[in-house]
């Protein structure tokens, strides 16, 4: 049976399994579920995802949410290529460890300023939790791309090896809803560099990001 995808396009660890689903020519059905206009706390959604939480996946009668544990289970239940996330046990550690990584450092601190610099307006969140957003968004922001910067001037990607992994589809991901944060990557050159790099190696990375490049290119205006 086909696979079921719920996503929404706008969502950073959406597009990162959409990603490895389309590189990897994964049948699938594609929901589209609009957190904006919380659709994520229907009756429906939770029906798919009790967590309300995108994006989530439907594999016969197993759901199964968190992009991160979904994108484990692809490369395990499809057999996918082993530079994703290797059989090798220390080399798989590596990529859960930056995956394990990315929740607490570089998604929180870009959550904090989209939190604080893109709905803060549209939710009219009051001032001290916008600056307190953006007080913490700021420093962890600035600790995890350092950290990524130094670890990406050793390495050519986020885990070391010669390949592309999930660890690199996730955080590259976080790194270009940086903009809608507020921030950049522009004093990171290593991290500049790797996200040059990763993209082009992504195959569907035009596909995945055109309504999010919509949003970004709506907000120059
Ligand atoms: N740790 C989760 C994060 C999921 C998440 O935060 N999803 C957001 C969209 S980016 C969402 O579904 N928000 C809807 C809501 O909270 O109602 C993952 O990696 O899948």
């Amino acid at each position: 049976m086909v696979l079921h995808l719920y996503i929404d396009w706008l969502s950073q660890p959406c597009r990162a399994v959409a990603m490895l689903l389309m590189d990897n020519n994964i049948e699938h059905q594609v929901h589209e579920v609009s957190f904006m206009k919380k659709e994520t706390q229907s009756a429906a959604y939770k029906e798919v995802n009790p967590a309300g939480k995108l994006p989530s996946i439907v594999d016969d009668d197993f759901h199964l949410g968190e992009s991160h544990t979904i994108m484990r289970y692809l490369c395990t239940s499809r057999n996918l290529p082993d530079h994703y996330y290797p059989n090798d046990i220390k080399q798989r550690a590596k990529v859960d460890y930056w995956l394990d990584w990315h929740h607490l450092n570089l998604r929180h601190g870009s959550l904090c300023l989209i939190k604080a610099n893109f709905f803060g307006p549209i939710k009219q969140l009051p001032q001290q939790t916008i600056d307190e957003l953006r007080k913490e968004g700021d420093n962890v922001l600035k600790v995890a791309l350092g950290f990524m910067d130094e670890t990406l001037g050793k390495n050519n990607y986020i885990a070391g090896g010669n390949q592309i992994s999930i660890a690199d589809i996730a955080l590259i991901c976080e790194v270009t809803a940086l903009p809608v944060a507020g921030a950049s990557c522009e004093d990171y050159p290593n991290v500049q560099a790797w996200l040059k790099r990763t993209s082009t190696e992504i195959k569907s990375w035009d596909q995945v990001n055109m309504v999010f490049n919509q949003l970004l290119a709506s907000r120059k205006k």
